[in-house]
């Protein structure tokens, strides 16, 4: 099922390549959010619970980095620590960057985009992190809106995550998404979280409260021929949220920081996210956790629905 082109440069690990062969469910988890979102060494601690969550749902995880130019889909707990060790010594991997860090046989952290991208070769559906990228409040001047949001347009799979943090521009980001197609379920919820909170404080698109209602979806849109992904948004679990009037101070105080220190481009989302974890002694880092594991375990109660769809 994979295509011969891409075959050379994929390595698919053996348990994910039996899931394929078997229909077996699979989960993809990015690597950005161990490289450049974590520090070590709770990124690798988090990497390893959420495939552990993964695997007590039946369903094969499959964490997606490049290493030695090697589109990996899965790596080993070896590799997990690896990479986590050397933290944003890696270089953060977009679309754009994912061609030149393959031929220099470079390792690579893969972002939302290029985790869909690499997952998609290998056939993989649905893909669980913490928060996508998204427009930046100031938009309309740095032009910075993250290749996440591209990504979802054209490539099918179900994005499970926690919504989009204040530091970006969240209505933006909905109405980028209403333009491009891309679908915003909220489980249970009829709120765009936010994050480290359950609420925006703007609509989702639609509410759906079973998983197995979010597999159907998924599986007519595709039937319908439409390309693209589906982002489903699952609120932080309430004992870890913290509220807007607190994490919003906190943001505003790490944004201003990164424009006193001219941070711009790639560097702007793994500056402001150890800023806000520095500034909450840590409990922002905790809810990040919690809200990752959270969405892997939903993201797995969906892939395995999902593999029964077909
Ligand atoms: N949001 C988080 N943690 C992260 C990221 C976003 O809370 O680690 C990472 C994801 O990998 C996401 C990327 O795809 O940042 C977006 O970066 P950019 O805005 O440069 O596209
Ligand atoms: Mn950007």
């Amino acid at each position: 099922m994979v295509n011969e082109i891409i075959t050379p440069y994929l390595d698919i690990n053996p348990d994910v390549k039996k899931a394929i062969d078997s229909g077996s469910p699979i989960i993809a988890l990015e690597s950005t959010i161990i490289c450049h979102g974590m520090p070590y060494p709770k990124n690798v601690q988090t990497a390893a619970k959420a495939e552990q969550i993964a695997r007590d749902h039946g369903v094969i995880p499959a964490t997606i980095a490049i290493i030695d130019g090697r589109l990996k889909v899965g790596l080993t707990e070896d590799e997990i620590k690896y990479l986590g060790k050397l933290g944003n010594k890696v270089q953060k991997v977009s679309r754009r960057d994912l061609p030149f860090i393959v031929s220099q046989n470079d390792n690579g952290a893969t972002t939302v985009a290029a985790t869909m991208i690499i997952a998609a070769m290998a056939n993989i559906k649905v893909f669980a992190t913490g928060g996508i990228g998204g427009v930046h409040r100031d938009a309309n001047e740095s032009f910075d809106v993250s290749a996440d949001l591209q990504e979802l347009s054209q490539t099918s799979m179900a994005v499970v995550c926690s919504g989009v943090k204040s530091v970006l521009d969240i209505p933006k980001t909905l109405e980028y998404l209403e333009t491009h197609g891309v679908s915003v379920i909220g489980y249970k919820t009829k709120n765009m979280p936010a994050f480290y909170n359950t609420d925006s404080g703007y609509a989702v698109d639609y509410m759906i409260n079973d998983t197995k209602d979010i597999a159907k979806t998924m599986k007519i849109k595709w039937n319908l021929q439409q390309k693209g992904g589906l982002l489903i948004t699952n609120p932080i679990p309430k004992k870890y949220s913290i509220p807007s009037s607190e994490i919003n101070k906190i943001i505003n105080t790490a944004l201003s920081e990164m424009r006193e220190r001219n941070i711009t481009g790639k560097e702007t989302t793994p500056f402001l996210l150890s800023k806000i974890a520095e500034i909450t002694e840590g409990k922002s880092l905790e809810s990040n956790i919690q809200l990752v594991l959270n969405n892997v375990s939903l993201g797995s109660k969906i892939a395995s629905y999902f593999s029964e769809l077909n």
